[in-house]
């Protein structure tokens, strides 16, 4: 199929094709992006239990499993990583593209409905897309609406849990430019479903879990970047390159550097921050291949750089896999491709 086969679907068209498929008694597979953070996994998990509520049933997945710090959310235990049986409905949330689903993206054709917000989203199946959302979690949030006005569920605090920890992870807890009006009213009616229930978490316990925590191990990973930050373009841009070797001495995983790119990005004057990881893996021509993350302070676009290495994202944050000879030699690269995204 071309790209242009693919049907834009309104919310009420997604509403429609989820509300029949549950009702024709089709199992759901809803499926996050790799190395889900908290919109995918709270996005995917929200989804299940709408479906749920609607009488179908549905498992929903991630090719990793969810991180350590996302397990305070409501059914977390729920996210499968492996595929063991057919299901009647595919969809993937918070995917701009098939590789995003990892090694589950031989699932690729499968696939129904895409509901995604990324700015370099591609179509590979019918989608739900709106590149001004904040987070998928929003996406969500008006089907979960839709069914709400139509009496098929009722407003449940949990839903609203995963909801709000979706758009609060995507919005850097609605700091992040990509936070509009819309993103606040709809925290604020969350917001209103969360408190009113007394027995679980409530939001501003959700946001001290999300940000303001962290393992001592991914403290002592920031103090690792720290201890290697550098600058260039007179301190414009700011990196830190993450060897294998240095941090296996300090007994830390690749989890544990999760924060580790927000170590340049809040030095004063920076304009763009990354970060270069080893990941030990080589490419066919023999060169190193290294994790790339960026992120911009400005209006500078990392995206469409990233874009470039094959990666992708959203213009003020993204990711790409770069090949070098050295860690250095990335890094070197990377300067000399995001001075260009600098404003003279
Ligand atoms: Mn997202």
């Amino acid at each position: 199929m071309n790209n242009t086969d693919y049907k834009a679907l309104s919310v009420a068209e997604c509403a429609d094709i989820l509300k029949s498929s549950a009702k024709e008694g089709k199992k759901a597979l809803i499926i996050g992006h790799r190395n889900p953070d908290g919109d995918a996994a709270g996005s995917v998990l929200a989804l299940k239990r709408l479906y749920e509520a609607l009488g179908g049933s549905a498992d929903c997945a991630c090719c990793d499993k969810i991180p350590d710090y996302l397990s305070f959310l409501p059914d977390s235990d729920h996210l499968i990583t492996e595929i063991k049986e057919e299901y009647g409905l595919y969809v993937a949330v918070d995917v701009a593209s098939p590789q995003q689903l990892g090694e589950l993206e031989y699932l690729k054709d499968k696939i129904s409905i895409t509901i995604d917000h990324h700015a370099s989203y591609t179509p590979f199946s019918d989608n739900l897309r709106d590149p001004s959302a904040s987070a998928a979690g929003e996406l969500i949030y008006m089907i979960y609406s839709v069914f709400i006005c139509c009496k098929l569920t009722k407003e449940d605090a949990d839903i609203a849990r995963l909801l709000y920890a979706a758009i609060s992870a995507d919005s850097g807890s609605f700091r992040y430019s990509n936070t509009s009006p819309k993103t606040h009213m709809i925290a604020a009616d969350l917001m209103k479903t969360i408190n009113s229930d007394k027995e679980g978490m409530s939001t501003s316990y959700i946001s001290m879990l999300l940000h303001d925590q962290k393992s001592m191990k991914e403290i002592r990973a920031m103090g690792m970047c720290i201890e290697f930050l550098e600058t260039c373009e007179c301190g414009r841009i700011a990196y830190v390159i993450i060897e294998k070797a240095e941090a296996e001495k300090l007994g830390l995983s690749d989890e544990d550097f999760g924060s580790a790119i927000d170590i340049p990005r809040k030095i004063k004057g920076t304009e763009i921050a990354f970060t270069v990881k080893e990941t030990g893996k080589t490419g066919e021509n023999g060169l190193n291949i290294y994790k790339i993350s960026a992120r911009s302070n400005t209006e500078a676009n990392v995206s469409e750089i990233c874009a470039a290495f094959g990666g992708g994202g959203h213009p003020k944050a993204a990711g790409a896999s770069v090949q070098a000879k050295s860690a250095k030699e990335a890094a070197e690269i990377l300067c000399s491709e995001f001075k260009k995204a600098l404003r003279s």
